[in-house]
């Protein structure tokens, strides 16, 4: 049989990887980078060849289901599932109004078109301003942070690493992560290239990560300790006469308020809350505002915590006082080919971001971003009265695993009247729906990426076409939302072009005035070249200008006092962590992914091991607020004693999933052990790190 070779972009993580997919008739024969990529130049992680195992898993839905009045699930013809969603679904709006009906929408739909330029159709369609999503486990302070900086959610600078000479990197581990709000695939090489050329890596981490074990420097920061690290930072910049943002000066308000704000956060008061001593804080300082090429980059680590938002604005609050922002070599904003909101209207000017334009109708937390904060769904659900939700419509979303106290939230998905998840796997969220309805394998999908061009270490358009022919009446997970929106609201349905049209019309609209079809002629896409300077023509803020002292940001500094009066003490505190083989909670029950050692283990000091009596291989209790988790220890010595560590998104032996290999080895569900009414109460993001644990030997 012919053996045919096909390009594909991978849609598993932000690094989008170009992919050369080898096929014979329907099967996939072998996956590897493709070395055409204008953009990955054939860099691939197992992740990248376990689509193979994704399309063929025989776990992957192929069908819609409908719970059977015993619990169980039965296949059903996608006019039958239809049929149920409208009998169901339907009334509960006209019944209790449009709040009743809540989405959740999850991790992957960031990388699919046919869901992430659709979602909003549906949203619309409803009309409800109960969305929540993985943005507030993840990264909405820092789209709050520029968006108060910059004027768009979506400004975000990242690193140009390929010009940099200094990079202050907290709270990532792109070595394994492959970068996140970075677009940066093959970190390693682009890190070995930057320090073969003499530059310089510090990595602030509490556990000495294979990132940090392959920078120059590695300093071990207390979890939470970030805000009192970062102000004594800025501190210093002002105290020794280092604040000097150049060029951006002119285009900059606020530096006066922020000096005067700052006063108090001396790195001699900082020391012991973030665990860094002042002289290596003043010597970073020095170091950063010296160096002719430089970036500060936070990321995952740094927002979710309590002060996420003020971390995400005082890691640029730095690029721009030592002149690195919009700097090459420095921390600079990409310009996308299409669907940048920073890239359309007028330059230099817009209308900034606004929060609270709603409030969550129990707790009052602000919307951000449209969202409301996913901690805050369970109690939505739970709480009678005037708006409680009582219909769930869950998109490639788990939070049953992937959010703090997901037993509750498995609890609150029960007593819904409704609920609707579209997901390929029946899993650990999807299990509570009435109706699932699957998408298709990815290899059966084009891909073009709306978001993560936005983010990219260097500008560059991309298209890659399906693999496979799609089954015999599977629809794209974009006609299934707009039939979903058309059951709602016919006309917000009628008028959506397929995603061709939409990519080709952005790209024709967009800032290079490409077109679909010059994409598609290119075999590894359009490089557009070194990202450039973009000051001011990208700032959307009411001023023009970069606001480096938003007032909401000034007034949450009294928390942070507060915070260092409060600081350490004396517990164990537990961090997350990820790993090559694995996807946030859904890619256990790939074999490729599966195999090798057991990964949910316990990362614990060998000094916190004997002091609690635990060895290697024995069993540890963690135990927070009234939970408790059983979990394997592993003793090293990369972490910050008086810290552990446990990944997220396991926990895969919950009754009624269909997981036959994740099953064997479920781990645990370190989120199980989370309180979910820890949050950043600017951005709603929720604190999943450095949570207070009590451990012993079980
Ligand atoms: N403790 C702790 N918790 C965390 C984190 C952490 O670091 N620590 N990280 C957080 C972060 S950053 C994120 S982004 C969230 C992620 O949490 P979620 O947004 O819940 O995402 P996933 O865990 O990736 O689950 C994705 C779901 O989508 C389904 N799916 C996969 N592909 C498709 C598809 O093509 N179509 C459809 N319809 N469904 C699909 C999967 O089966 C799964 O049910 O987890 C967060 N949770
Ligand atoms: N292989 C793999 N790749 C993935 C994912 C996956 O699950 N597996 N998930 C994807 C997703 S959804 C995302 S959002 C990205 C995230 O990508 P990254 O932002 O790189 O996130 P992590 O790899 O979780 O690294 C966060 C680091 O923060 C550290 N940390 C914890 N607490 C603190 C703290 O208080 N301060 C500081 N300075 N550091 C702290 C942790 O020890 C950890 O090393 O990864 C994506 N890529
Ligand atoms: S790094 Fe990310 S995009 Fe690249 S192959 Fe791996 S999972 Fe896919
Ligand atoms: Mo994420």
């Amino acid at each position: 049989m012919e053996t045919l070779s096909h390009y594909r972009i991978c849609p598993l993580c932000e690094a989008c990887c170009g992919l050369e997919i080898r096929t014979q008739g329907d099967k996939v024969v072998s996956i590897r980078g493709a070395e055409q990529d204008v953009f990955s130049h054939g860099y691939i992680c197992p992740k990248g060849v376990s689509l193979k195992d994704l399309h063929e898993d025989p776990d992957r839905l192929r069908t819609p289901l409908i719970r059977q009045p015993d619990g169980s699930f039965a296949e059903a013809s996608w006019d039958e599932a239809f049929a149920e969603i409208e009998r169901r679904l339907v009334p509960i709006r006209e019944r209790h109004g449009a709040d009743a009906l809540a989405l959740v929408i999850g991790n992957p739909s960031a990388h699919k078109i046919g869901l992430l330029a659709y979602v909003p159709r549906l949203v619309k369609a409803l009309g409800t301003r109960n969305f929540f999503s993985a943005s507030t486990l993840d990264q909405m302070p820092k789209q709050l942070s520029s968006g108060l900086m910059f004027g768009h959610w979506l400004s975000i600078p990242v690193p140009d690493i390929e010009r940099c000479d200094l990079l202050l990197m907290l709270g990532a581990n792109p070595m394994v992560s492959n970068g996140s709000l970075w677009t940066v695939p093959d970190y390693r090489g682009k890190a070995k290239a930057m320090r073969g050329r003499g530059g310089r890596i510090v990595v602030f981490d509490p556990r000495r990560t294979e990132t940090a074990a392959q920078a120059d420097e590695h300093l071990a920061i207390r979890p939470g300790g970030d805000a009192f690290l970062l102000l004594g930072l800025v501190h210093t910049l002002f105290d020794e006469g280092l604040a000097k943002p150049g060029r951006l000066e002119e285009w900059t308000n606020g530096i006066a308020e922020l000096r005067e704000a700052v006063q108090p956060f001396a790195p001699e008061r900082m020391a012991a809350a973030c665990g860094i001593d002042a002289p290596t804080q003043r010597r970073l300082a020095r170091e950063l505002a010296a160096a002719g090429h430089a970036c500060v980059y936070g990321r995952l680590g740094t927002c979710t915590q309590r002060f996420g938002t003020l971390n995400s604005w005082l890691v640029d609050v730095l690029n721009v006082l030592t002149g690195h922002l919009d700097a090459p070599g420095g921390a600079m904003f990409p310009k996308a080919a299409a669907f940048a909101a920073n890239t359309t209207g007028q330059p230099a000017s817009g209308r900034g971001v606004r929060t609270a334009r709603h409030r969550s109708r129990v707790s009052g937390a602000p919307e951000v971003f449209g969202e409301l904060p996913i901690t805050l769904l369970a109690e939505e659900i739970e709480t009678a009265g005037d708006g409680q939700v009582k219909a769930l419509i869950a998109i490639a979303a788990n939070p049953v695993l992937s959010a703090p106290n997901g037993p509750r939230i498995e609890r609150a998905l029960d007593s819904l009247d409704f609920m609707l998840s579209l997901d390929i796997y029946l899993n650990e969220t999807s299990r509570h729906a009435d109706v699932i309805l699957p998408g298709l394998s990815p290899l059966e999908d084009l891909h073009f990426d709306v978001a993560f061009p936005q983010l990219s270490y260097r500008n560059h358009a991309r298209f890659s076409a399906p693999v496979f022919e799609r089954p015999a009446g599977m629809p794209g997970e974009w006609q299934t939302l707009l039939r979903l929106a058309a059951l709602f609201d016919p006309e917000a349905a009628s008028s959506m072009p397929g995603p061709e049209v939409l990519i080709d019309h952005a790209l024709r609209g967009g800032p290079y005035g490409l077109s679909l079809e010059q994409v598609k002629a290119t075999d590894g896409g359009i490089d557009l070249g070194p990202l450039q300077p973009r000051i001011p023509e990208l700032l959307r803020t009411p001023s023009g200008r970069i606001e480096l002292a938003p007032t909401t940001l000034l007034a949450e500094l009294p928390a942070v006092e507060q915070a260092l009066a409060d600081a350490d003490d004396g517990g164990m505190l537990l961090i997350g962590r990820r790993d090559v083989r694995s996807g946030n909670s859904w890619m256990h029950n790939l074999p490729v992914l599966a195999k090798g050692p057991e990964r949910c283990t316990l990362l614990m000091h060998p000094q916190d091991a004997e002091r609690l009596g635990l060895s290697n291989g024995a069993t540890a209790r963690l135990t927070a607020g009234g939970a408790e988790l059983l979990a394997p220890v592993e003793l090293t010595r990369d972490l910050r004693p008086g810290v552990v560590s446990l990944p997220h998104g396991w926990g895969h032996d919950l009754p009624g999933a269909r997981l036959g290999r994740a099953a064997e080895r479920p781990g645990v569900n370190m989120n199980a052990l989370l309180d979910d009414r820890l949050r950043d109460p600017l951005s709603g993001n929720a604190v999943l790190s450095g949570v207070a644990v009590a451990v012993e030997a079980a």
